[in-house]
């Protein structure tokens, strides 16, 4: 999308800024008829978002806050200038392409004013129409908004997209559990923790590392006491079909022994000060310098340090977590780098603050295809970001504490940054800081368990916690959250793909799927995955029960623990126990299943599927299914996928393709049917061998259950009812 800023816009401001530097930009939108505004992320804040009258503004600045405030305006690790306007009618959008520090003012008149005020106000023949107005102001750079005029959220989100790109499809395994703390201490502890998950029968994906790893905070080394032989401790978990996460950060140590220092130094690829010395910085390994990531020279360098022979000691699974790129500068003002750090092209820091992160994870991610000479999809976790940053892999909402209003907390922060294009969105399960009761860590992990990226992290200083060291209870709980997420991973991959496609959030606030719908206007305790699926984790202590609403005029929802069907909209008093997660199924969707978990997705590569058809009122179902091979680019290169439609009308349920285009051979078959809202038929038949499918009903759930259709997942059939 810089492209979009053509270039003489750009040679334009260079005059212009030569003379006046710095000059700030802002501009006021009005939103007539409009109460509800969203995005705008990183803000540990409520979905949709506050008036500032009489506080600050949103504030949008790349910074590492240290143990960062809830509920709260001020800046954080990550900024998309993106601005969502919702009303019943209309969603509408403001990209403010600015990666200066950027402020947002929010105004309303109708903020304050209770529902009852505003009817007095209407029924006085006096109310004025509702207004939120919105003040933009950049502290460098140009002017450059584009208007998204939807009018539907679908159309915003594509609209959006077209300008900085969809969610990367991340590899399967990115979707799975991952395992992580600061620090897996060394090659003992890893296959430890390793055995551990086998031991107590809990899947898990990857492992990671954090910066002990490395020899003294040089990142692309190994410390040759803790990890002597890496490439052997990577085969071993390959051979379990897992991965690994090393931390590599953008502050390298300033030493003439290192070679990855004396290379950026030797080619000049370190961000300048502003008298033209390379600048340096405070940060863990000591003396750092500053890679200038805007630099495509520098970039391509980076890039190429992912190869297998630059980066000692890596193999192909191993992936990369780039931390610490706000920048974050111990000594430097506010904790990151002096705005007057002169970058590539003579820009000052001031001018493209907010896009430093973006940056390194694109290279980051750049090396990473690149060392499998293109054919392999990258992994990359990043904390700081902007916007289209969603290209390049993974955020997680950084150093949050474990504390309830914490877990609360990630659910509008990770849907905020769906909203804007950011759908691969965590936090780290069980807090970062401090020790989470058993009680947390289980309802967080069952959180986790329905957020798109699904990591447990915690600080150098917190006590162990994998999820076997809180008693047999609690690792059965957890072990349950773990196997849901698993068996739900062809869903979450269909939906991602999707995602891909088409722009659309896999996290999505309510009001997305119910634009007219004004009681989802404000909900940031629920939400949908995809359309099919809408979930309400329990994020209290002590909780006996929750409040669900469910959306939908005439429509029905199946409780997906019980499999009992609610009418909606209505809203519902839901007891839960400790093993609860309320998640429901929308009736009318289809929802794909592998309910034969194993130690990690790969080796449930072949498994077979199961479909939960969930019947709306009028008894029919939609759904679909994505499957590739997981991990390479031949999607795309080769079209080699499968995009299966289901589809269950006048009770027949019939499989045909969703694309043509692609085809993909997998040896995987259907093992089971379950419909939910049936009535009991006489007879089930495989209309295209005229077999009967052995079945059963449970009159009390309406649940009808067909075993064993056999078929491959691949295959077009139908199957009637009668
Ligand atoms: O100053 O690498 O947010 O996840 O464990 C702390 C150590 C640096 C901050 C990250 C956190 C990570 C930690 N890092």
């Amino acid at each position: 999308f810089s492209d979009k800023v053509s270039s003489t816009v750009v040679s334009m401001w260079d005059k212009i800024k030569n003379v006046f530097s710095p000059a700030s930009v802002g501009l006021d939108f009005s939103f007539p008829g409009v109460e509800h505004v969203y995005g705008i992320p990183e803000h540990a804040d409520s979905l949709r978002l506050r008036t500032t009258e009489g506080g600050d503004p949103y504030r949008l600045f790349n910074l590492d806050v240290f143990q960062y405030e809830l509920y709260n305006p001020m800046a954080l690790y990550g900024s998309v200038p993106v601005m969502l306007a919702h009303n019943p009618q209309r969603t509408l959008g403001i990209f403010w392409l600015n990666a200066a520090e950027t402020w947002v003012d929010i105004t309303s008149n109708t903020a304050g004013k209770t529902l009852f005020g505003k009817m007095l106000d209407y029924m006085q023949g006096g109310g004025e129409t509702p207004q939120t107005d919105v003040h933009w102001m950049s502290e460098s750079g140009i002017i450059d908004v584009f208007l998204l005029l939807g009018p539907s959220p679908n159309d915003v989100f594509r609209q959006y997209t077209s300008l900085t790109g969809t969610q990367a499809l991340p590899p399967l395994f990115a979707l799975a559990y991952h395992q992580s703390r600061w620090n897996y201490n060394d090659e003992d502890d890893v296959a430890g923790v390793d055995n551990g998950f086998d031991e107590h029968d809990i899947p898990y994906d990857v492992i990671w590392l954090d910066i002990e790893h490395a020899d003294g905070k040089r990142y692309f080394t190994w410390d040759s006491n803790k990890f002597p032989r890496p490439r052997e401790m990577l085969q071993r978990l390959a051979a379990k079909k897992r991965k690994m996460v090393s931390i590599v950060d953008p502050h390298i140590k300033v030493d003439s022994g290192y070679r990855v220092h004396n290379e950026i130094r030797s080619r000049g690829f370190y961000i300048k000060t502003k008298d033209g010395s390379d600048y340096e910085g405070w940060c863990w390994p000591g003396s750092a310098g500053y890679p200038d990531f805007t630099n495509p020279e520098m970039r391509a360098w980076w890039a190429s340090m992912f190869a297998y022979d630059q980066y000692e000691g890596s193999l192909d699974n191993l992936y990369t977590w780039n931390d610490m790129n706000e920048p974050s500068v111990f000594n430097g003002p506010e904790v990151t780098i002096h705005k007057d750090a002169v970058h590539h092209g003579g820009w000052e820091n001031r001018d493209l603050h907010n896009l430093y992160g973006f940056y390194v994870q694109m290279a980051t991610a750049e090396g990473q295809v690149q060392r499998s000479r293109g054919a392999e999809r990258p992994f990359v976790l990043t904390r700081a970001f902007f916007a289209g940053s969603q290209r390049y892999g993974a955020v997680w909402t950084g150093d949050n504490a474990a504390e309830w209003d914490h877990v609360k907390i990630s659910i509008p922060m990770c849907l905020s940054l769906g909203l804007v294009g950011i759908s691969f969105c965590g936090a780290d399960i069980g807090g970062f800081f401090k020790n989470p009761e058993s009680e947390l860590l289980v309802r967080w992990y069952q959180v986790g368990a329905y957020q798109p990226f699904f990591r447990a992290h915690a600080h150098l200083d917190t006590v162990r916690r994998e999820p076997w060291l809180f008693g047999d209870e609690n690792k059965g709980l957890i072990r349950a959250a773990i196997r849901q997420r698993y068996a739900l991973l062809p869903y979450w991959y269909t939906v991602f793909y999707r995602s891909y496609r088409t722009g659309q959030p896999v996290m999505r606030p309510l009001w997305v799927e119910y634009p007219q719908d004004v009681a989802t206007f404000s909900i940031d305790d629920q939400y949908l995955i995809g359309d099919a699926l809408l979930v309400h984790p329990v994020t209290e202590e002590g909780a006996r029960g929750v409040q669900i609403y469910l959306p939908g005029k005439g429509e029905v929802w199946y409780d997906v623990g019980t499999q009992q069907k609610h009418h909606a909209p209505q809203t519902f008093y839901m007891a839960v126990t400790m093993s609860s997660i309320p998640v429901f199924q929308r009736g009318g969707s289809i929802v794909v299943r592998k309910e034969r978990v194993r130690r990690s997705s790969e080796c449930m590569r072949s498994d077979p599927y199961t479909l939960y058809v969930a019947l709306s009122p009028q008894g029919t179902a939609q759904g679909d299914l994505f499957i590739d091979d997981g991990h390479t680019f031949n999607l795309e290169s080769k079209a080699q996928y499968l995009h299966r439609r289901f589809s269950f009308s006048g009770n027949t349920l019939t499989a045909s393709s969703a694309d043509p285009k692609g085809s993909f051979e997998s040896p995987a078959w259907i093992e089971r049917v379950v419909i939910l809202g049936a009535g009991k038929p006489a007879a089930v038949f495989l209309k295209e061998t005229e077999t009967r499918l052995g079945f059963q009903h449970e009159a009390e759930t309406s649940v009808l259950t067909l075993r064993k259709p056999g078929i491959n997942i691949g295959a077009d059939w139908s199957i009637s009812l009668r």
